[in-house]
């Protein structure tokens, strides 16, 4: 086409599947090609070895090529770079080739399959190869189309709750479409992840006491994304970490550092989504044998047939149970359990006790206290039962220094009838004890 031809204005053609070039332009001179389309001509689109004025574009425009590579990002129906590809070796191109592509989108963030919890994820998009007209994107599962504008956008967050995957991949697909309808899409893959890992404590059980040995622990977390899982003694920030559904032995070193008392172990887990599970059991560290003191009844202190009240001094980590039991001069009575501080004891047991002894007789009370592992102590304080001998009839006290026999005979006479009051006080030696007799005469 176009041999020897010269001063023509070739324009508005369609060039296809042509066996050579869709135009050969040797031997002329001063011709203009423009706004023709070039499609799949066997040889090449275009030859051109005439050097005198030959324009392949108007200055403005230029033609259609199917073997163009370029792109056009300004939408302007024009493309970047310039056409070179004709053959012949004028040297000839096509300034301003007609082209046109459509926008593509891309994601510059998040990377498919970040994890995401609870809060939407934001996405940064970028648009290349053209200019968008409208900017949306799509939720799997979610018929509707969600607008956005910026570059950087959250993900609308009561879609992103409505996601029906939990702990799964969602799939958003973002869509971009120029001026003329052109569309251009992609698929981001994220993991939607709201909740935290969940950590159940099988063992220690709350309130278990240890001693010098550190406790074993046994976890389970349920948790389709598990990170790390740790734990932390008391209020030290020591992570130690373990393994999801474990079983192990607390850090033996730290626990040495703790005194007797409390200890609290934190549990931790966290996901991929950066969720923080958390679960803690507080046990109790008890080195120190618990200890007993008997503040009263004090020793040696009478007691009368009402039981005696008490009171206790204990020093234990962890008291288990508190007891007593009484020695009545012949054997100890069984136990019975007791306040730890103050109480009294037990009215019927003393009753029993007390009522067959004798007055200064001896009694013993003895009271126990063990504490959670199992460590026991005991303390035993001596008492006297006071009964003393019925005092006359006034309620006088006999005086101490009575004689050990005394006695008064009271003669009233009055005509032969004679009354008379034998008082006879026996006291023995010692002064232990006192024996009163009374003994009313009404007749000679
Ligand atoms: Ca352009
Ligand atoms: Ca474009
Ligand atoms: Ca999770």
């Amino acid at each position: 086409m176009a041999y020897e031809a010269n001063y023509n204005n070739f324009t508005d053609n369609y060039l296809s599947y042509n066996g050579q070039y869709g135009i050969s332009a040797s031997s002329t001179s001063s011709n203009l090609y423009f706004n023709n389309s070039f499609v799949q001509n066997s040889v090449g689109n275009a030859y051109d070895s005439s050097t005198i004025n030959i324009q392949w574009d108007n200055g403005s425009l230029g033609n259609s090529w199917d073997d163009y590579v370029g792109s056009d990002p300004d939408d302007n129906g024009v493309g970047q770079p310039v056409y070179t590809n004709i053959a012949g070796g004028a040297g000839n191109q096509d300034d301003y080739p007609i082209y046109w592509d459509a926008p593509v989108i891309s994601v510059v963030s998040p990377v498919n399959n970040t994890y995401f919890n609870a809060t939407a994820p934001t996405f940064t998009i970028s648009v290349d190869e053209g200019v968008n007209d409208s900017l949306w994107y799509m939720l799997q599962s979610d018929a509707n189309e969600y607008n956005f504008t910026s570059p950087s956008f959250q993900i609308n967050q009561t879609a992103w709750d409505n996601a029906v995957l939990i702990d799964s991949t969602v799939t958003i697909t973002l869509y971009v479409n120029d001026s003329r309808g052109y569309t251009n899409t992609t698929d981001s893959i994220v993991v939607k992840d709201p909740d935290a890992p969940a950590i159940a404590i099988n063992e220690p059980a709350e309130n278990n006491t240890y001693n010098f040995n550190a406790p074993q622990y046994n976890i389970t977390i349920l948790e389709g994304f598990l990170n790390n899982s740790w734990y932390t003694l008391g209020y030290n920030q020591t992570k130690h970490f373990i393994s999801a559904n474990s079983t192990g032995t607390i850090n033996q070193t730290e626990w040495d550092s703790f005194p007797d008392g409390n200890i609290t172990i934190h549990f931790y887990a966290n996901d991929s989504a950066g969720n923080l599970g958390y679960n803690n059991v507080t046990v109790i560290k008890n080195t120190t044998a618990p200890n007993i003191e008997i503040l009263s009844p004090s020793s040696n202190a009478n007691v009368e047939v009402t039981a005696p009240s008490y009171s206790l001094n204990i020093t234990a980590i962890n008291i288990n149970a508190t007891w007593y039991r009484i020695w009545d001069g012949t054997a100890w009575t069984t136990n019975y359990s007791c306040s730890n501080s103050t109480g009294t004891i037990n009215q019927t047991i003393w009753t029993s006790v007390w009522t067959p002894l004798s007055h200064e007789d001896v009694i013993a009370i003895q009271f126990f206290v063990n504490d959670s592992v199992g460590r026991e102590a005991n303390a035993t304080v001596q008492v006297k039962k006071y009964a003393p001998p019925s005092t006359n009839g006034n309620g006088d006290t006999p005086p101490a220094d009575i004689p050990d026999i005394v006695v008064i005979i009271i003669i009233v006479g009055a005509l032969g009838a004679v009354i008379g009051v034998i008082v006879v006080f026996v006291k023995s030696g010692s002064g232990k004890e006192v024996e009163r007799i009374d003994k009313i005469t009404d007749e000679l």
